[in-house]
């Protein structure tokens, strides 16, 4: 591997809905490039980026792939992203790995939600973007028309620099707008070789139409270019060049590509492309005035060798007999083969052995990596992803990723008794690969749960639980954790007594029940005169009545919200004790709690969902059907609606598939826990009759 300097790097994330050929592309780029040897497919398993078994078995990326070019003297970084949304975290942190983003479109598909997500995140990041209509040779590819859909849906200023000769089976060549001249395949070429000629007569008027475009797109980024054209001068390659790539940095210019990966047409002028269009990481410096933070002071970070290290960790892989391989963007200093370094987000000292370049699964070593360059390391001993290495004497924190909350909840367990711990393990550590998987154990409900994008991310989180911690488990939905309360006044008495040869027992109370405001919990009130229970046992009472109420009276829900009043009781001077009182407050609970007319009350999430206004109506439907109830709605003409609602916990399992299925995958929410409130009379009593059946099935 050679040497590559800051200046001679480009860092690409490859981006787009699912299925849109991102793989496939990435593949056919390193291939065509030289610097991966087999043209791989993804329906033979072969491709340079979806190497992982899950990745192959199912035909799609789960986790961002790093892969490189060598092209005209500068190491392309390509860093293919899963499409799907249930893995977005790994499009996120592609994205934030990289300079630029390709974002590729589907021939036959056109503008799909990937598309939309992934572009919308590139701009919002202030990143030059290229886009590149993929798959021509399908039938039904056409190319206008993903234009036209690119140009209404994402953005008025994408404009092609290349149109297809020739669509679907008849798709034979790539017309150039910039040098004006045609690239004719030869059939069965498997690196993209091509006859360069004379644009073809038969598309000639539609050429210099798009040709027309192009350059007054390019004319109008400039004043003076500008004038220069409507003074019919010419305007020259380079110049072109510079000013489109000037444009893209500036979010004013999307340049739009065609390909066939499968066919290999198209990749050479694509890796030009980006060479020629996309800023190298120093160049970046002026868009993203990268800054990080050493103790409390913020430093700047220049790409700069002599610079001290900083590198973002953005993606931890564990690998079948490696282990954990980090994968790493370096932002600044030069980095050694072998060197130690300092991280900074969980001060650990780590060394970098056989440190690598990625292409795909393969970590070719190298001697020495450039500022902007992406590394990768395996057994580091205390990195995750979203650290920060640098080095002792400059503990620099980057910025870190901003991985999005998990949407679906399930709870899990073994399938095998004896396999908790093993669980427990595995889970934590596949954690640590994916932020946007967590777990916690939930002590209300006794369950241990498990959160993620969407039930597919959790369908593979237990695939490799299985396959690389050898641990069977399966998913449920998770329990709820009701509690009760009550809603009238009561009072009564707890009497203990028990007389069995030597010392008895002996202990008597009287409580006042009355319910207390929402969130407010247990209280107790000592209202004891004269002396009827002796101050030593009143705590005593309390504990009873304490331990006796995280068991409730309806369905075994810890009772909260209430204040109990302890106002009368009698004592006896031998045989009562601490723990007779305390069996007289569990008694009295049970005497009275009963008689306040307990309620159920149920967890409330408030919710925030955005649509698109189409679906609006839609989604307040499905949220009353949930017993959802509607705070407000916000209509906002360019980015659609957004509702919050205050929604039952036990009507939001799976709301996130649901919402994606309203919303053809364009709604998207946030959650917080909201607080708990009474539970409506029919629903309850479901709850009840429910838990006294599981009851009866284990007495049983
Ligand atoms: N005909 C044709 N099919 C292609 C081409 N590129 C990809 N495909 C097929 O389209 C399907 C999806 O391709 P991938 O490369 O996996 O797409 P992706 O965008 O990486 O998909 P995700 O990883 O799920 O986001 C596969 O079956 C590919 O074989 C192409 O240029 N021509
Ligand atoms: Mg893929």
């Amino acid at each position: 591997m050679r040497e590559y300097r800051s200046s001679n790097i480009r860092n690409v994330a490859v981006v787009g809905h699912g299925a849109s050929g991102k793989t496939t592309l990435v593949d056919a780029l390193a291939f065509v490039s030289g610097s991966s040897k087999r043209h791989g497919s993804i329906r033979d398993g072969t491709t340079v980026t979806d190497y992982s078994p899950d990745e192959i078995e199912r035909g799609y990326s789960i986790n961002l792939g790093c892969a490189h070019a060598e092209w005209m003297d500068t190491k392309i970084n390509l860093i293919d992203t899963p499409g799907y949304l249930d893995f977005v975290g790994d499009a996120l942190a592609g994205i934030a790995a990289a300079d630029g983003a390709l974002v590729v479109v589907g021939a036959t598909s056109g503008v799909e939600v990937g598309t939309e997500k992934t572009f919308q995140e590139a701009i919002a990041r202030q990143d030059p973007v290229l886009f590149v209509v993929s798959m021509l040779d399908k039938e039904n590819a056409s190319f206008d028309r993903v234009y036209q859909d690119i140009k209404v849906r994402l953005t008025s200023k994408v404009v092609p620099v290349e149109i297809p000769f020739g669509e679907g089976s008849e798709f034979r060549g790539i017309l150039n707008l910039f040098s004006k001249r045609a690239h004719i395949y030869r059939k069965g070429t498997r690196s993209g070789e091509y006859e360069e000629t004379e644009i073809p007569a038969e598309v000639r008027p539609q050429f210099d139409r798009y040709h027309q475009e192009l350059i007054e797109t390019i004319a109008a980024t400039d004043d003076s270019l500008l004038e220069r054209y409507l003074e019919g001068e010419e305007i020259a390659r380079d110049e072109a060049i510079a000013a489109m790539k000037e444009g893209m940095k500036k979010g004013e210019l999307f340049p739009l590509f065609c390909s066939s990966a499968h066919l290999t047409y198209g990749m050479r002028a694509l890796l030009t492309k980006i060479v020629e269009l996309m800023p190298s990481a120093y160049e970046m410096e002026e868009l993203h005035a990268f800054r990080g933070s050493e103790g409390d002071r913020t430093v700047e970070i220049h790409a700069d060798d002599s610079a001290p290290f900083t590198a973002l960790v953005f993606k931890t892989h564990s690998e079948p007999h490696v282990g954990d391989v980090s994968y790493f963007r370096t932002f600044s200093g030069l980095v050694v083969n072998g060197q130690d370094v300092y991280n900074a987000t969980r001060g650990a000292a780590e060394k970098l052995n056989h440190l690598a370049v990625p292409q795909g699964r393969e970590r070719i070593e190298v001697a020495k990596l450039h500022p902007g360059d992406i590394g990768c390391v395996a057994k580091l001993r205390n990195t995750h992803t979203n650290d920060t290495l640098s080095t002792r004497e400059h503990p620099v924190r980057l910025p870190q990723i901003h991985f999005p909350e998990p949407l679906v909840a399930f709870a899990v367990r073994p399938l095998a008794r004896g396999d908790e711990e093993k669980l427990q393990q595995g889970l934590h550590r596949l954690h640590d690969e994916d932020p946007t998987f967590q777990m916690q154990y939930n002590a209300d409900t006794h369950e241990t749960i498990v959160s993620g994008m969407g039930e597919r991310h959790l369908e593979v989180i237990l695939a490799r639980l299985l396959r690389k911690y050898n641990v069977q488990a399966e998913l449920t939905r998770p329990k709820i954790a009701y509690r009760e309360t009550i809603t009238a006044r009561g009072d009564g008495q707890g009497r203990h007594k028990k007389q069995s040869g030597g010392r008895g027992q002996f202990g008597d109370c009287w409580v006042r029940f009355a319910p207390a405001p929402r969130g407010s919990g247990y209280q107790f009130e000592d209202a004891i005169v004269g002396g009827s229970i002796p101050g030593k046992f009143i705590p005593a009472v309390d504990r009873g009545v304490q331990e006796a109420c995280a068991r409730g009276v309806l369905a075994g829900y810890p009772m909260v919200d209430f204040i109990v009043e302890l106002y009368d009781g009698s004592f006896h001077s031998v045989d009562s004790n601490e723990m007779s009182f305390k069996m007289a407050g569990i008694l009295a609970f049970k005497a009275v709690a009963p008689k306040c007319r307990p309620v159920l009350l149920e967890p409330l999430d408030e919710i925030e969902v955005t649509t698109p206004n189409s679906y609006l109506g839609d989604v307040l439907g499905d949220l009353s059907s949930r017993r959802g109830h509607i705070l407000g709605t916000v209509a906002d003409d360019s980015r659609g609606s957004t509702v919050r609602a205050v929604v039952p916990q036990s009507e939001m399992h799976l709301y996130s598939t649901q919402l994606h299925s309203l919303t053809h995958g364009r709604g998207n929410f946030v959650r917080r826990f909201h607080g708990y409130d009474q539970m409506p009379g029919d629903a309850a009593q479901r709850v009840v009759s429910e838990t006294a059946k599981e009851v009866g099935a284990i007495a049983g």
